[in-house]
């Protein structure tokens, strides 16, 4: 069952009246109850309180290094709020992160998300991929603890009526369009053959792709499904090949993406591919090697070098990680901060007053002006176009919604 706000405050104040009768915390926790104290005193200082945020993203299998450079991002901003010296009523706020590792599998994703609510964390960034996004985003919901995702696309997240979720990043019903209508007027695409990895993100992404090429009277000659641990696409590519598309949409990640691209040109295609945000990193450029000229894909939000302070951001990334960013870690940046934004304007660390401070969010971020609408999507969103130049990302155009 899915807990409102309205639900969750008569839990509220069972568990602060057990807390005040002396009942110990593990008590709170079998209540269930998400709103049991997720903030405690820190040893040492006596007046400093620790506050948990969590993250969630794959840190092993094949998008580690996307998981890696979302968590750096919220790692980055807890380290800077640290820095800064937040109080929250009165008392000196230390931040602590809690990250796990979903390896980008619905299942574990759903586990993890269990472990950070009886872990008390606050609010939680993530998932990563839409496929554990939405699976998770029940027991957030269920535990009254905010979610913000700072990647998934597939607009299913924010259609569940679920008041804890939200993200940082324009949807897939705005991505798909805005990669079909780049094909039809800028690319002159006729024809297309789809290709997606049959995941909630790819194959949602693929989706929303194909009905704006058919409406805007584009062929679609086929659409076919391989996964998102495939290696070898040259069966689908060489049954594309005699289709003769005039490009290849492509819904999957960069992993598979990349190598996807790199066999296609092996294989004599010279259709432009386009490809969305799962897609469009700088590790693509190393996986597609010189078949990366051919990718035009989407990022679900600004590009880094129009980030009014995104160059500023990438140094100080770079300094603390020695990399460069990937993709998304200026929005998992933002997503704590939206965070603490919120703490700061309920003045309070616990969950359900966060909760209550998410809609009236209007916070000036790196990755520029976030404030959600009535589902939890972005009030604002923009989608950039890229392709590749000299194996860096460069941008066609923007697209605000
Ligand atoms: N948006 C691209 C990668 C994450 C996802 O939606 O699955």
């Amino acid at each position: 069952m899915q807990l409102t706000f309205a639900k969750v405050l008569p839990i509220v104040a069972a568990v602060t009246l057990l807390a005040a009768c002396g009942q110990k915390e593990e008590k709170q926790a079998e209540s269930g109850a998400a709103s049991a104290p997720a903030a405690t005193a820190a040893s040492g200082g006596g007046d400093a309180v620790v506050v948990k945020i969590g993250h969630v993203a794959p840190l092993t299998g094949q998008i580690a290094h996307l998981g890696k450079d979302n968590e750096n991002g919220a790692r980055l901003a807890v380290e800077e709020a640290n820095k800064a010296g937040i109080k929250i009523d009165g008392k000196s706020v230390k931040f602590e992160l809690v990250a796990e590792d979903d390896a980008a599998d619905p299942k574990t994703g759903t586990q993890v998300a269990q472990k950070l609510v009886d872990e008390k964390v606050v609010a939680v960034v993530g998932h990563l991929n839409s496929g554990t996004t939405i699976p998770a985003s029940k027991i957030y919901s269920d535990a009254g603890i905010v979610q913000i995702s700072p990647s998934a696309t597939n607009p299913a997240y924010t259609l569940q009526g679920f008041k804890t979720a939200y993200r940082v990043v324009a949807t897939d019903a705005q991505q798909g369009p805005a990669l079909a209508n780049y094909a039809s007027k800028s690319l002159s695409a006729k024809s297309v053959a789809i290709v997606d990895d049959a995941t909630a993100y790819g194959k949602g992404l693929a989706d929303e792709f194909e009905k704006t090429a058919k409406a805007n009277g584009m062929k679609v000659l086929s659409h076919d499904a391989t996964n998102d641990k495939a290696t070898d696409f040259r069966a689908i590519l060489t049954k594309i090949k005699g289709e003769r598309p005039d490009i290849i949409m492509y819904g999957g990640m960069d992993a598979t993406g990349g190598p996807f691209a790199k066999q296609s040109k092996e294989l004599g295609i010279n259709a432009k591919l386009l490809a969305g945000d799962g897609v469009c990193t700088d590790k693509v450029a190393e996986l597609a090697g010189d078949a990366v000229d051919n990718i035009v894909c989407s990022e679900a939000g600004m590009a880094l070098s129009k980030m009014e302070q995104g160059a500023d951001f990438g140094k100080r990334y770079e300094e603390r990680f020695h990399q460069p960013i990937q993709i998304y870690a200026p929005f998992t940046y933002d997503a704590v901060n939206v965070i603490i934004d919120a703490m700061k304007r309920a003045n309070s660390t616990d969950p359900a007053k966060i909760l209550a401070a998410m809609p009236a969010t209007d916070y000036k971020g790196i990755i520029g002006h976030i404030a959600f609408d009535s589902k939890g999507d972005m009030k604002e969103p923009v989608i950039t176009l890229y392709n590749y130049k000299d194996k860096k990302k460069s941008v066609l155009d923007v697209v605000k919604m």
